[in-house]
C-alpha cells in the first residue's frame, strides 16, 4: 500500500510552476479551443445560450457531455473490441478496458452483426437512448474493422443515435480520417500524463510498428499520438473528451498540467476518474498495493483543475456492454439469447415523440431552478452569503427526487450555495431495504459514503436510517419528494439559512468521510 500522503490543494498549485516545463515538452499545440473557456464546470451544465447552436446540438442529448442530460437521456455500450495495443497497469485483459469501465467486471463480446441487433432492440425499447459507445472492452482503434463495421451498419439503420468511442490514442491520428467519415461526433481520449517520465509509471509497454516498446520510449510514443489525435479532432470539428485517471502517489498533482495541455488542445470536457484498485483484479497497481482517491481527494483534485478545460463530474465508469440510464445497468435484460426473442420495431417517430417529452421536462426542471434561485437571491431573513454546503439526492432519474432512501445504490452529490445548485459527483452505497426490510447493518457505511453532506434528499425515508442520519449530522429531508433535484436542494437550503438567522441551528462545515456525532438532532431543531 502506498503510504504516500495524497494530493493538497497547496501542493496542487505549487505543481503548476511545473507546467510550463512540460509544456515544451509536448507536441506544438495551435488548434482553437472549443473547450469553455473558464467556465465553473462541466460544460454540461451549460444550455443552449453557452455554446454555439452546432455545439449544442451535439451535446444536448449526450449523457456524458451534457450533466443535464445525464438525468434523461441513456447511452449503450456494444463489446465489440477485444484487443488492446498498450497494457497499462491498472488492468488487466481477463476483464474490461478500465479506461471506461470498472475493473473486475467482463462483458459479454459481440460480433458486429449481433451488435448492431443489439443497439436495434435497446432503441426500440428504450427511446430515450440516445448515445451508442464503443469502449472496449480492449480500445475500440486497437479493432478498427470491428470497430467501423459496427459504426456503419448502425450509420444506416439507426441513424437518430449518436455515435462515440472510446481511445487510449495510440492508434489515433491514422484513424481520424475513418472516425470522420461515419459521422462520429464523440471521442474519448484517455490521458493520464503529459509528462513521459509520469507516462513510465502507468505504461509498461506499448504495440508499436510491429515491435514491443517499454519505458519512457513508450510513454513519448503514446505521449506524442494523443496530443497529436486530439489536435486533429479538433481541427475536423469532432468533440473530444479526456479520462485521466487519478492515481495518487503517481499523476495526482500532475492532472492540473493534464488539464490545462488538453484545454490548449481543443478538449470539450476533461473527466477526472478515481483508480480502481483491488488485489483480486490481479492488476500491476491491484498486485502492488496502489490505492485509488477518496471522494474528497478526487474532488479536490477536480476543483483545483476549475478555470481550465471544463470538468465532467457524472462518469459512472461503466462497463464495456452497459445500457441505460448514467448510474443504472439493464444489460442483463438485453442479453443475446433474450434479445433473439424480443421482437423489434424501430420506430423512429415514436423515439422522437418520447424524446420531445423530455424536452419539456428538461425545460420544466429549468425554470423551477432558476425561480429557486430568485427566491434564494430575495431571501431577507438569511445570513452568512457565503455558506456552501454539499447535499445528498436519491434519485431514478428525470432530475426528480423520486426515490426511497432504502432503494439507492447510490447518492448524487451538489454543492449548494445562495448562486448554485451544482452537481458534483456521486457516491455509491450498499443497499439499505433488503426483501422489503432495512439491513441495519449497512447504514454505518451509508452514513459514512455521505458524512460531508448536510442533508440527504429522498422520497421517503425510514424512522430507523432517519434516527442514524440525525445522530450523524446528516438532515433526512422528504419534504420536496418528486421535486426537480436543483429546486429541491436549493429550497432545503433556504430554509437552512432561514433556520441559522432565526438562532434554531448553528452553521457547522463539515469537511470528511468520518461519521461526526450530533451535529444535528431533533432536539436542536425543535428549538
Ligand atoms: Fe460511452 Fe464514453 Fe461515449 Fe459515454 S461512457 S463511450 S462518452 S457513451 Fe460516460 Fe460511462 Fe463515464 Fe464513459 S459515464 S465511463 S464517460
Ligand atoms: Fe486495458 Fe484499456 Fe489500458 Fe488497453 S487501454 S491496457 S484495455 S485499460
Amino acid at each position: 500500500m502506498s503510504n504516500k500522503a495524497f494530493v493538497s490543494i497547496g501542493n496542487l498549485k505549487r505543481g503548476r510552476n511545473a507546467v510550463s516545463q512540460i509544456i515544451e515538452t509536448v507536441a506544438s499545440g495551435g488548434c482553437s479551443t472549443s473547450g469553455g473557456e473558464g467556465k465553473a464546470s462541466c460544460g454540461s451544465t451549460d444550455g443552449p445560450g453557452d455554446m454555439p447552436a452546432e455545439i449544442w446540438e451535439k451535446v444536448k442529448n449526450h449523457p456524458c457531455y451534457s450533466e443535464e442530460a445525464h438525468h434523461h437521456y441513456a447511452r449503450m455500450h456494444v463489446a465489440v473490441a477485444p484487443a488492446c495495443n498498450i497494457q497499462c497497469n491498472y488492468c488487466n485483459r481477463k476483464y474490461d478496458c478500465s479506461n471506461e469501465s470498472r475493473p473486475g467486471v467482463v462483458s459479454q463480446k459481440l460480433t458486429p452483426e449481433q451488435a448492431v441487433k443489439k443497439v436495434v432492440a435497446v432503441a426500440s425499447e428504450i427511446p430515450q437512448m440516445t448515445v451508442l459507445g464503443i469502449a472496449g472492452p480492449g480500445d475500440a482503434l486497437a479493432n478498427p474493422k470491428k470497430t467501423f463495421d459496427t459504426f456503419r451498419a448502425l450509420q444506416e439503420q439507426a441513424p437518430d443515435i449518436k455515435l462515440c468511442l472510446s481511445t487510449n490514442g495510440l492508434a489515433l491520428p491514422e484513424m481520424v480520417d475513418e472516425i470522420c467519415r461515419y459521422n462520429i461526433d464523440h471521442v474519448t481520449i484517455t490521458i493520464n500524463m503529459v509528462d513521459p517520465v509520469v507516462g513510465a509509471k502507468i505504461y509498461p509497454w506499448i504495440f508499436w510498428q510491429h515491435r514491443r516498446v517499454t519505458g519512457i520510449e513508450a510513454a513519448t510514443i503514446l505521449h506524442r499520438q494523443q496530443m497529436l489525435g486530439l489536435e486533429m479532432l479538433t481541427a475536423r470539428g469532432v468533440l473530444t473528451k479526456i479520462n485521466s485517471v487519478l492515481i495518487p502517489g503517481i499523476n495526482d498533482e500532475h492532472l492540473y498540467a493534464v488539464n490545462r495541455e488538453v484545454k490548449k488542445r481543443g478538449a470539450f470536457l476533461h473527466n477526472i476518474m478515481p483508480l480502481i484498485s483491488e488485489a483480486e483484479h490481479g492488476t500491476v497497481f491491484g498486485l502492488t498495493g496502489q490505492r485509488g482517491p477518496t471522494a474528497q481527494e478526487l474532488k479536490a483534485v477536480q476543483d483545483a483543475c476549475m478555470g481550465g478545460a471544463n470538468l465532467m463530474r457524472h462518469c459512472r465508469q461503466c462497463r464495456a456492454d452497459a445500457v441505460g440510464l448514467l448510474g443504472e445497468d439493464r444489460s442483463e435484460e438485453f442479453s443475446l439469447d433474450k434479445i433473439e426473442q424480443m421482437e423489434v420495431v424501430y420506430d423512429l417517430d415514436k423515439r422522437r415523440a418520447y424524446q420531445q417529452t423530455v424536452e419539456v421536462e428538461r425545460q420544466a426542471q429549468h425554470e423551477a431552478k432558476q425561480a429557486a434561485l430568485a427566491a434564494t437571491a430575495a431571501q431577507a431573513d438569511a445570513v452568512d452569503a457565503d455558506i456552501k454546503v454539499l447535499v445528498a439526492v436519491a434519485t431514478v432519474g428525470h432530475g426528480k427526487v423520486n426515490q426511497h432512501f432504502g432503494h439507492a445504490t447510490e447518492f448524487q452529490i451538489y454543492e449548494v450555495s445562495q448562486a448554485e445548485a451544482l452537481f458534483i459527483g456521486h457516491r455509491r452505497v450498499d443497499l439499505y431495504c433488503q426483501g422489503g426490510y432495512g439491513e441495519d447493518e449497512q447504514l454505518p457505511s451509508i452514513v459514512g459514503a455521505i458524512n460531508d453532506c448536510h442533508a440527504v434528499l429522498v422520497a421517503k425515508i425510514g424512522a430507523c436510517p432517519r434516527d442514524e442520519l440525525m445522530a450523524a449530522g446528516i438532515e433526512p429531508v422528504d419534504e420536496h419528494a418528486h421535486e426537480f433535484i436543483e429546486q429541491a436542494a436549493l429550497a432545503w437550503f433556504a430554509g437552512y439559512r432561514s433556520r441559522i438567522a432565526r438562532g434554531k441551528i448553528m452553521h457547522q462545515p463539515r469537511g470528511d468521510a468520518r461519521i461526526r456525532q450530533g451535529a444535528y438532532t431533533a432536539a436542536a431543531e425543535a428549538a
